[in-house]
């Protein structure tokens, strides 16, 4: 609809605009002016100041312009149709680089390679001027950017939202062997691909008291406190062989005016500039925590600052029509990601029954009815709870709601299993031990219609476990699973062209890009020795293109024909680096003994596969004993990659600062994908599909997503080890009471960290006591004998490598399922109830 004052402009002006939504040339010479223009007139650059980094942005603004004709009639399409739409509410967004995907999806790389070259620069080397946007963790926020290119390139009618945060994951350093934090100031530069709509803003109150206005009825009213504004920033998102292009909004906190005229009135100025900084600091930091949630009052800030934004703007686009409030679960889903924006639901029940004077009951029944919401995890220290004090000081009405809410739930329950005071305690939204505190997922669960897990075992996990309780009550039909997916676009079009190229031309077409179910048809040349040849011809390439980046990263020389063993994720206890680099030990000791007994350089060569072990993650930096197990891998590194006894036969890397754009050099060069956590405690994994659909072979526990990928791609594929879930409570309960001794191997590997082998680092016997004998929670030494079985089981197959490249083929052709279009596709069909919306 017009804005109200389009009476004052010109018919001229309206048909214009109408016109020019999407008038882009796509010809070479048209993109070539396009790109000095915004040279000379965004950058304000001469040929006497122009460098790549200029070009890149001038290149980017000018794909961004095609973008944006497309959003406009996109987003047009959605408003005329009235379609219902999916908004998916997410505090994380690990987008990464987006040029290149740009260039990609549009299909326009042959036109803008020519376009520059003839300008004398390289489309290639300004992909690289890019910086990363790692608004994002890890795997659940690099899931809601593969949900976004695959939300789009399926046409469905989905906005993101998330918040604009200035700092976003910090750059990891390693100095001295060790993780050092550095700010990510990600948006130092003009970031090209953000709108900035100073015309979208609205204010988000903190703090402050509830009035009651009237008893009966009751009419109570938030008033006081602080008040701060969220102005949108909004990013094109483009699909795959699609003229649909969505929308990311992202939050940014700015002071409020009527907060500022305060102070300003009462002459404080410097107090009054001092508290812009402090709303500007709510958008300031991604809360660098995976897995773990950080109880700090600026972390519910944000939360809340978050969807108070969003719901009004879902709101303000509601109501654009006149309509009943009983209509919004019909033109609107809120999938959840995480609990982190569960607030979100207490903020809508406020919004119905505070500012629109809906009942309570009727407000209730529209708000479950909006919102669904994803599990990530079943750790217990992952699952957020806001202290009930923190949360009443910063948010008093939402307090309020959150015991009327409770209260109606507990009737119910209580109605269900009469005198089961155990389970009323388990089911409550209030933690009574101190201090006490709200379950957010509590509150998702009973505030949404539906609840999903993110892999087949997570979510019979949930079922059975933590939310047992609310699975009965509730009837199973509310839990349902989503196995993730990755999308295909960035993760094997865009990051492994060689393979991408390989198979689109054994395919004979390029229609798995958007139909991943198409790699299937590789399986029928699978007795064919030139499509081996071909997948062996890429992996080399990649590999070598792997090595490279290792030498100028790492200054260490690794042998491409090595096998590449590769763990790259998030630094945590449960995954299990630890055991990784154990093994990595136990290997170079065993090639010292070798090496001591006096065995040749070919008695070597036939005892050993040569092997690099790369690692790569960031550890939360307030995780102590993930910084230690940095600590250890580089020491290791350091004496291994020295030791001449060693040579090339094995290499140790640390990679640093793993990041997305990193992800897609190692994902292609993988030989061998670590996926190790201990049994039941890896929700999913996505790094898993990334490397698998890249050819790479799975070492894995029956663990996340993984378990599902070996019955996709033949359990033959796989190298699997290790204790089950369902056995591992009973294997804690045994190392608890009757520890058993370390297995020799493990005895062994510790003994020579102990011993000094490796360097005398205070931080080396707190790591090993953290999981010897009875600490050893994380099962490394009840697992260990059967990963060294899985390892020793790889080398052999390595050493045949046509059998190797058999495995490796079935690998890339079993991965249909594991496309993030057909976790996309079933989200919308059995939760959401969207359907796709081309546009006009
Ligand atoms: O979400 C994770 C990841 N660490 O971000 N969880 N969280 N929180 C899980 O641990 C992964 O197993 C999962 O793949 C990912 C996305 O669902």
């Amino acid at each position: 609809l017009p804005p109200e004052d389009k009476a004052d402009k010109s018919e001229l002006l309206w048909t214009l605009l109408t016109q020019g939504m999407e008038n882009m040339d796509r010809d070479v010479e048209s993109i070539q002016k396009h790109i000095v223009n915004h040279c000379q007139f965004t950058l304000a650059r001469t040929q006497f100041n122009l460098d790549s980094f200029g070009l890149y942005q001038a290149t980017a603004l000018s794909i961004k312009d095609h973008l944006l004709g497309m959003w406009n009639v996109t987003q047009q399409t959605f408003t005329n149709k009235d379609v219902k739409r999916v908004y998916y509410l997410s505090l994380e967004f690990l987008v990464g680089r987006a040029l290149q995907n740009a260039v990609l999806n549009l299909d326009i790389e042959g036109e803008y390679s020519q376009a520059l070259m003839e300008l004398g620069t390289d489309l290639e080397k300004l992909y690289e001027e890019e910086k990363d946007a790692a608004l994002g963790n890890g795997g659940l926020g690099r899931l809601a950017a593969c949900f976004m290119d695959s939300l789009a390139t399926l046409d469905y009618p989905a906005w993101g939202y998330g918040i604009r945060y200035r700092y976003g994951m910090f750059a990891q350093k390693i100095v001295d062997g060790a993780q050092v934090e550095f700010p990510d100031y990600w948006i130092s530069y003009l970031n090209v691909w953000e709108i900035p709509r100073i015309d979208v803003s609205y204010s988000v109150r903190f703090y402050g008291e509830v009035r009651v206005v009237s008893d009966s009825p009751r009419v109570v009213e938030w008033v006081g406190g602080e008040v701060v504004q969220a102005v949108a920033y909004d990013v094109p998102i483009p699909g795959y062989g699609t003229k649909n292009c969505i929308n990311l909004r992202l939050w940014s906190a700015k002071p409020a005016k009527e907060f500022d005229l305060q102070s300003f009135n009462q002459g404080d100025y410097l107090g009054a500039i001092e508290d812009r900084h402090k709303s500007e600091n709510i958008s300031q930091v991604l809360y660098p925590n995976d897995n773990t949630y950080m109880g700090k009052e600026l972390r519910l800030k944000q939360q809340y600052f978050f969807v108070r934004a969003t719901l009004q703007d879902i709101l303000r686009r509601f109501l654009k029509r006149p309509r009943e409030w009983e209509e919004l679960p019909d033109k609107v889903a809120i999938q959840l990601n995480d609990t982190h924006p569960s607030i979100g639901i207490v903020e809508l029940l406020r919004i119905l029954v505070d500012e629109h004077g809906l009942e309570f009951e009727r407000a209730w029944g529209i708000v479950v009815k909006s919102f669904h919401f994803t599990n990530h995890t079943v750790l217990p220290e992952a699952l957020e709870k806001w202290p009930v004090e923190l949360l009443g000081h910063l948010l008093p009405r939402h307090l309020d709601l959150i015991y009327d809410i409770n209260y109606r739930f507990l009737q119910q329950v209580q109605a269900w299993r009469p005198g089961d005071m155990d389970v009323l305690a388990r089911m409550s939204l209030i933690d009574e031990a101190h201090p006490r505190s709200i379950r957010m997922a509590n509150l998702a669960i009973i505030g949404s219609t539906h609840v999903n897990g993110v892999a087949a075992l997570h979510t019979q996990l949930l079922k059975t476990t933590i939310f047992k309780d609310f699975c009965e009550f509730f009837g199973e039909s509310k839990f349902q699973n989503k196995t993730n997916g990755v999308t295909p676009r960035r993760w094997l079009h865009q990051a492994n062209p060689g393979l991408a190229a390989v198979i689109t031309s054994w395919l004979e077409s390029d229609a798995w890009i958007a139909n991943l179910d198409e790699l299937a048809g590789l399986r029928a040349h699978i007795d064919n020795p030139e499509l081996a040849a071909d997948f062996a011809r890429v992996k080399r390439a990649n590999k070598v293109r792997l090595a490279e980046l290792i030498q100028s990263t790492n200054g260490i020389e690794v042998d491409p024909d090595a096998l590449f063993d590769i763990q790259v994720k998030r630094i945590h206890e449960y995954k299990r680096q630890l055991m990784n680099i154990l093994a990595v030990i136990v290997r170079y000791l065993a090639i010292k003994e070798a090496v001591a007994g006096g065995a040749s350089k070919a008695e070597l060569a036939a005892a050993f596969v040569a092997r690099v072990s790369i690692f790569a993650g960031k550890a939360a930096p307030g995780y102590h004993n993930a910084k230690r197990i940095i600590r250890l891998i580089t020491a290791v590194a350091d004496v291994v990659n020295n030791d001449p006894d060693v040579g090339s036969l094995l290499k140790v890397v640390f990679m640093p600062n793993y990041n997305v754009s990193l992800a897609e050099v190692i994902f292609p060069g993988t030989d061998l994908s670590e996926q190790i956590s201990c049994s039941g405690m890896e929700a999913s994994g996505t790094g898993v599909g990334k490397a698998t659909l890249n050819g790479a072979l799975l070492i894995c526990t029956m663990d996340g997503a993984s378990i599902e990928i070996a019955e996709e791609i033949g359990h033959d594929q796989v190298f699997v080890f290790g204790a089950l879930a369902s056995e591992v409570d009973g294997l804690r309960a045994q190392v608890q009471f009757n520890t058993p001794p370390d297995c020799a191997p493990l005895a062994k590997a510790k003994a020579a960290i102990r011993d000094g082998t490796f360097g005398n680092y205070d931080e080396f016997p707190l790591l090993l006591d953290s999981f010897s004998g009875r600490n050893d929670y994380y099962l490394i030494n009840t697992d260990f004998e059967s990963y060294l079985d899985a390892q020793a089981r790889a080398d052999a197959v390595y050493r045949d490598q046509d059998a190797w490249l058999r495995k490796a083929i079935l690998s890339t052709a079993g991965m249909g399922f594991f496309s993030s279009d057909r976790t996309i596709r079933q989200y919308a069909e059995e939760i959401w109830g969207v359907k796709p919306c081309p546009r006009e």
